[in-house]
């Protein structure tokens, strides 16, 4: 017998899903139905769109209105529908590469705005559905099909990308911990404005291949063992902090949501 969530908000005939054995991103969309379902949010208000990509193929498993986008054009799409019915709770699936390499602008102008959207970023440090090509999150030395030398470029912390460009609410959090994951994306689907979770989620089949991670147990030890909490890497240097991940609320704060001071120029209008 499917458990309650697998019945109320999935879409039985379309599982089993295609993501490989070990792969987390399963992991964070169960973690996205549990934080819908202690939410209490109306079915019928819940909208979920996705880019292209292993990590936006949730969309298509979630038995909510869904939109499977193209790459890089999730939140645009998004955006679009939040305008059109600033009532409905816009959740977005995408990919390191999906919103920030092909997505990257439309990702920066999402949080300038500060519109009422939640993205959850299942960040996994590559290109998983074409290969395992590097991302902008790939780490400087690390390997892919298009990095076999070791890649040059200096990563982006996405969650930090996301504050600096205007986001008024970004996270962080890992595939080991999905407590913590639950957490926060229910903190951001509250949150009134621009959230972003960056979901570190493993990709054993590629990233964790090429780089000699070993297999997806070692992934998430891994995860376990580098990460501290932004209350405790408050209290240390950044020699200490070298290597680590930061989870937890990475920056939160009030600013007008976009849709509603579209409003305000609807209003002025009508009154003419
Ligand atoms: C315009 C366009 N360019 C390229 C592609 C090919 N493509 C499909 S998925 C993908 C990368 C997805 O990587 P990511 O967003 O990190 O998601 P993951 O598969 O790792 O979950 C690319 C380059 C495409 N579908 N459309
Ligand atoms: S290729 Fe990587 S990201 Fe895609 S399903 Fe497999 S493990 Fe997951």
């Amino acid at each position: 017998m499917p458990s309650k969530l697998i019945r109320e908000y999935f879409r039985e005939d379309h599982l089993p899903h295609i993501w490989c054995p070990g792969c987390s991103h399963g992991s964070f969309m169960r973690a996205t139905a549990a934080a819908i379902d202690q939410l209490g949010l109306d079915h019928d208000k819940v909208v979920i769109v996705s880019g292209i990509g292993c990590s936006s193929r949730a969309a298509g498993y979630m038995d909510f209105s869904t939109v499977h986008t193209t790459h890089g054009r999730a939140l645009a799409f998004a955006t679009g529908i939040k305008m059109a019915n600033p009532e409905l709770e816009v959740i977005v699936f995408t990919g390191d590469g999906d919103v920030s390499a092909i997505g990257g602008n439309h990702l920066i102008h999402a949080c300038r705005r500060n519109i009422g959207i939640t993205a959850i970023v299942l960040n996994n440090n590559i290109y998983g559905m074409t290969g395992g090509q590097y991302s902008p999150t790939t780490p400087t030395g690390e390997y892919g099909t298009t990095a076999p030398y070791g890649n040059i470029d200096r990563d982006f912390d996405i969650a930090e990308l996301a504050k600096c460009a205007g986001a008024t609410y970004a996270a962080r959090a890992t595939a080991y911990d999905l407590n913590t994951a639950t957490r926060l994306i229910k903190q951001g689907i509250e949150h009134k404005g621009f959230s972003l979770i960056d979901c570190l989620s493993i990709c054993p089949s590629y990233y964790g291949r090429k780089n000699k991670k070993g297999d997806a147990v070692r992934m998430l030890e891994w995860q376990r063992d580098h990460s501290v909490s932004v209350q405790k890497a408050a209290n240390m240097t950044p020699e200490e902090l070298e290597g680590k991940i930061i989870t937890g609320v990475i920056g939160e704060y009030e600013y007008p949501e976009y849709t509603e001071k579209y409003q305000t120029i609807i209003d002025k209008v009508r009154k003419g």
